[in-house]
């Protein structure tokens, strides 16, 4: 029984911190990749994190290609960075910056199949940054008792003159 118990909050901590970690986010935010839905809408809405994942689920009339902004913008990929068509697709969001997706069946581009993302830091790196500030508070602590320090030392040094006056 304890070692149940144990499994199970192993079990329930790591599902918990894994869904902080990383989201598998669907595509147009039901996962159906087709001509029906407006995806840049979807994806300006959506915020993305690098570790995120974007699943795309879809027929044999499509595809997913992940292209650069040329042929994203042209709607002809001459950069294929990913591409796949087995119909159900995950894409890993590995790094920063903007990343480009579209089909790549003839005129599906060019009638809305494309969106672009911007994929934002890992959620994990603002509390990997915390104790760095903690430190410089420390670091700032240990430097600020020799000014005062120096401070004792001139009031000492000025108070013979005063009583010499
Ligand atoms: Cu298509």
């Amino acid at each position: 029984m304890a070692l149940n118990k144990g499994l199970l909050f192993w079990v329930a901590f790591l599902s918990v911190f894994q869904a902080s970690m990383a989201d598998q986010i669907k595509v147009g935010g039901t996962g159906t990749w087709d001509k029906t839905t407006n995806y840049q809408n979807w994806a300006d809405s959506t915020t993305f994190h690098v570790g995120d994942s974007i699943a795309f689920t879809y027929n044999s009339a499509h595809s997913v290609v992940e292209t650069d902004s040329m042929g994203f913008q042209s709607c002809t990929p001459s950069t294929i960075l990913l591409q796949d068509n087995s119909g159900s697709t995950v894409v890993p969001l590995k790094t920063e910056g903007t990343h480009y997706f579209i089909c790549n069946t003839p005129g599906h581009c060019s009638s809305g199949m494309k969106f672009s993302v911007t994929v934002l830091p890992s959620t994990i790196s603002p509390t990997t940054t915390t104790p760095t500030s903690t430190e410089e508070k420390n670091l700032a602590a240990t430097v600020a008792p020799p000014k005062s320090l120096l401070a004792g030392v001139g009031i000492m040094g000025i108070a013979p003159f005063i009583l010499f006056i």
